[in-house]
């Protein structure tokens, strides 16, 4: 799949209620709304700049993490399958999605309880997903998606989390065998056909990076990172998301891309 290329995300525009979103984090504090929305428009200019038509979904207040659209769909070449989110504050999102998905894709799947998967807990590699078990993915939901991405010529496997929030807050796919790796990932030993890009503990934040269309887009002020992957020989776009942050939510939290 070398010459792979995304052509559309969707994104959903943070609501004031963001301000009650999940967080983890004790020092961080809470999100400023109208800097959110500052922050998720940069964010769709930097998408839009790596050649990405982005649909741009309304707030959706009911919901205060629902701008974290990535962890309620998996969307592949040959399916979009609706997740079912490990938070119970967070299950009814996949309402707010299913009529998009089904404006655009033709096969559409579904996760069932008592599996629940979150989308930031898969890692695309080519046709080849892997899926962590975290404390918002179940096993049950990991042999859902794994048979359902069987049935349409792909596959899955799962791997174990210990100490991040999501699989993908450690690990990030660049393409061209590129892995970014972070803490309790680097030397894993399921990843060690990849070149590793090793991110420091202090930047852990950019792990979570993506690569859209040769460019990789990270988040604004992690100079380490910004230099090792542009040493791999990608362009590099910074972008500030602070505030999605303050709720544990990293750069590919904010889309789907496909
Ligand atoms: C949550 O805890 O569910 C949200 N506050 C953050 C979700 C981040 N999503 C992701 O890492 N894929």
């Amino acid at each position: 799949m070398s010459n792979f290329m995304f052509t559309n995300a969707i994104v959903r525009t943070p609501g004031r209620s963001i301000v009650e979103g999940l967080s983890n984090s004790k020092t961080l504090g809470l999100p400023n709304y109208e800097q959110a929305i500052i922050q998720h428009q940069s964010y769709i200019d930097a998408l839009t700049k790596c050649g990405l038509d982005v649909y741009v979904l309304e707030p959706c207040e009911e919901y205060p993490d629902s701008t974290f659209v990535e962890d309620v769909a998996l969307i592949t070449p040959n399916c979009a399958i609706i997740t079912r989110p490990g938070a119970p504050s967070r299950r009814g999102e996949v309402h707010e999605i299913e009529f998009v998905l089904k404006q655009r894709f033709n096969n559409i799947e579904a996760i069932e309880a008592p599996g629940t998967i979150d989308g930031g807990d898969i890692m695309m590699v080519d046709d080849h997903y892997f899926i962590g078990l975290s404390e918002q993915t179940n096993l049950g939901g990991a042999k859902q998606i794994i048979q359902i991405l069987k049935k349409y010529g792909m596959s899955g496997s799962t791997i174990s989390i210990n100490k991040v929030l999501h699989l993908k807050t450690g690990l990030s796919y660049l393409e061209k065998n590129n892995l970014v790796v972070c803490g309790e990932f680097i030397n894993d030993s399921n990843f060690g056909q990849y070149n590793s890009i090793e991110i420091p503990e202090k930047e852990s934040y950019a792990a979570n990076c993506i690569w859209v269309n040769e460019s990789v887009i990270i988040p604004l002020g992690y100079p380490k990172t910004k230099q090792r992957i542009n040493n791999a020989g990608y362009p590099v776009i910074e972008t500030d998301v602070s505030e999605f942050q303050k709720l544990d939510g990293g750069l590919s939290c904010l889309s789907l891309r496909y």
